[in-house]
């Protein structure tokens, strides 16, 4: 029988990448986000994978549209063997003293509180049939902090402790919990974080080959294939040219 993956934040980049890969791998696939157009567009193209989709369009920050949504499944959905917690964002790139509140909200609300209310419904189920993987996207940002990055890092700072409990509590349940830490990867990341504005989001990426959102879904599937008895606890994966959060070697 083919397996069911869910994958939040599938309207773009990474999660939209690992979702394409799933497929590929006869995953049928719940993918969800906040953009139902996005959503209906990856439907079909995944369907052309002779694969099953349902798409659920809700925000992660709003806990009861997740337990609505994710809460009650049709039957033929509710034996989720995969959890990709990958919604998330940045926004704003600043120093603390000129924080905007509402930036600072939309990252915690989204990247820590969204992952948790969305665990906090998948994982009873696979405590109970006591299988189960779930993968976390957390960032170099969650390993280092860097200049600016204040409450992004401490977003991703989050996911990484997050990830590191929630293995310990899924210990007995044969339940794999895995992180995923990507340096830059060219997707809608840096257009969100600046706000919309591109000139600024495409130089992050100058000078240097960045990693592509397809890297990091192949960094997911080998994950997700190895034996059962095998678990990758944390996978930090950047750019050949890049050898921290801040230290490029551009052209
Ligand atoms: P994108 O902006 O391309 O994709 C982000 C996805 O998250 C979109 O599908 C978006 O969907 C979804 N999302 C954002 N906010 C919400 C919300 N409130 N509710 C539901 N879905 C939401 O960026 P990436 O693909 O790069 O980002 C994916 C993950 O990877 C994030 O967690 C990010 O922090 C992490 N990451 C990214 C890196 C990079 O360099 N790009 C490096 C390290 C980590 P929609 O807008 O439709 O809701
Ligand atoms: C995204 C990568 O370096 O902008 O998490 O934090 S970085």
């Amino acid at each position: 029988m083919s397996k069911i993956a869910v994958i939040t934040g599938a309207t773009s980049g990474i999660g939209e990448a690992a979702a394409l890969r799933l497929a590929d791998n006869k995953f049928n696939l719940i993918i969800t986000g906040r953009r139902q157009e996005r959503l209906t567009m990856l439907k079909n193209k995944l369907e052309e994978r002779n694969v099953r989709v349902l798409t659920l369009c809700f925000d992660v920050r709003d806990e009861e549209a997740v337990n609505i949504a994710l809460g009650n499944l049709p039957e033929e959905w509710r034996q989720i063997d995969v959890l990709l917690n990958n919604a998330g964002l940045a926004a704003g790139l600043g120093p603390i003293q000129e924080g905007e509140s509402d930036d600072w909200s939309r990252m915690i609300d989204t990247n820590v509180k969204g992952l948790l209310y969305v665990t906090r419904v998948i994982a009873p189920g696979m405590v109970k049939r006591q299988s189960g993987h779930i993968i976390n996207i957390g960032s170099v940002a969650g390993k280092e902090v860097y200049p600016n990055g204040n409450v992004y890092c401490a977003t991703k700072h989050a996911v990484d402790a997050l990830t590191k409990a929630m293995r310990i509590d899924m210990l007995p349940y044969n339940i794999k919990v895995t992180q995923i830490s990507p340096g830059a990867v060219e997707t809608e990341f840096s257009l969100v974080r600046f706000h919309g504005d591109t000139a600024r989001a495409k130089s992050i990426y100058e000078g240097y080959e960045s990693l592509v959102a397809d890297d990091i879904a192949d960094c997911i599937w080998f994950v997700i294939s190895r034996p059962p008895h095998v678990n990758i606890n944390d996978m930090v994966v950047m750019p050949a040219a890049q050898a921290s959060a801040t230290l490029f070697h551009k052209e």
